[in-house]
């Protein structure tokens, strides 16, 4: 987890006070990159562009309240991980308590002092990137650094639903290297581990289409999810990720298919529909991969 680095953070201050939005900036110039906007509406486009780590937020505004813009905040799945602090002129429990279940993680009563608005700010930007780090980590593989399977089992299940509404197709490339364990007895498991992670680089850097995902599937398989493609699109990607894992030019002596480590890559396609699931996907890719190691290994095979 990495330590906690203020200058990291960006911090956006939503207030129709311009002198305390002035105020607040002088404050927390140490802090990281300040944002600031005068309205609600303002504030809730600049949220969702720049994704703030944590925003302030003045409860008495107008026309849009700072309660209304809190909720909007916490129902948009691309502004909810932003941390809300309320600034409020109303003190007393009704108003805390009304801040609290706005969704807000905690306010800070005017007038404002500066060491009470700091420690606030530092206190919530650290739990922000903690939180931040644990959610990157357990969407993460450890050694290779890539997504993992439960990370990818939300990506497709997300991206299944949405070209289905848009009747779009689907690809998925099932990549498992080839003769894996002969690797392992030959170089040792350390050598393996070096592999997997060579592997798993030259699958990242292979795969940049927007919306294309890389993830590590188990032991020595990934999976790529490869939306709005063709069958051409897909051979082709097939085709070049067997290329790109030869050109790494990594020994494999005892390998019956290759003087070099190879893969092997199932490919499958499908518009999805009410009727089908992702698994379906899943399982088609599984027997592409199948047949691409019946057929030789250190190439593709499509099924649609
Ligand atoms: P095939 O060409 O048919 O895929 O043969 P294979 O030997 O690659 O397949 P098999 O399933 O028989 O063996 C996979 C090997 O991958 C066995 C296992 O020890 C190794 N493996 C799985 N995960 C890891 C890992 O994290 N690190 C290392 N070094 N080896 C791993
Ligand atoms: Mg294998």
């Amino acid at each position: 987890m990495s330590a906690y680095s203020p200058k990291d953070s960006s911090i956006l201050i939503i207030d129709d006070d311009i002198n305390l939005i002035r105020l607040m900036s002088q404050m927390l110039k140490d802090f990281g990159r300040i944002l600031f906007a005068t309205n609600g509406e303002m504030g809730l486009h600049i949220a969702q562009e720049q994704k703030p780590d944590l925003i302030l937020l003045d409860v008495e505004m107008a026309p849009m309240d700072g309660y209304e813009v809190c909720r909007r905040l916490k129902s948009d799945e691309a502004t909810s991980a932003s941390a809300i602090i309320f600034v409020t002129a109303k003190v007393g429990m009704e108003s805390e308590i009304a801040c609290l279940d706005a969704g807000a993680v905690d306010f800070i009563c005017k007038p404002l002092n500066p060491l009470v608005v700091q420690a606030r700010v530092r206190t919530h930007l650290r739990l922000q990137q903690n939180t931040a780090a644990l959610e990157s980590l357990a969407q993460h593989d450890s050694l290779s650094g890539l997504y993992n399977r439960r990370y990818f089992n939300m990506a497709i299940e997300a991206e299944y639903r949405r070209l289905q509404r848009h009747q779009l197709p689907l690809g998925l490339a099932m990549v498992d290297i080839d003769h894996f364990k002969k690797y392992n007895d030959t170089y040792g498991h350390i050598a393996g581990d070096g592999a997997i992670c060579a592997v798993a680089k030259a699958l990242e850097h292979a795969t940049k289409r927007p919306g294309e995902v890389v993830a590590r599937y188990g032991g020595e398989e990934f999976v790529v999810l490869l939306p709005q493609v063709d069958a051409e699109i897909l051979s082709q990607y097939g085709q070049m990720i067997c290329d790109k894992v030869q050109a790494l030019e990594l020994p494999h002596a005892t390998s019956d298919t290759s003087a070099w480590l190879s893969i092997s890559v199932g490919l499958a396609l499908v518009i999805p529909n009410s009727q089908s699931l992702p698994e379906d996907l899943i399982k088609q890719a599984d027997q592409a991969l199948y047949l691409a190691k019946q057929n030789g290994r250190n190439q593709y095979h499509l099924l649609r």
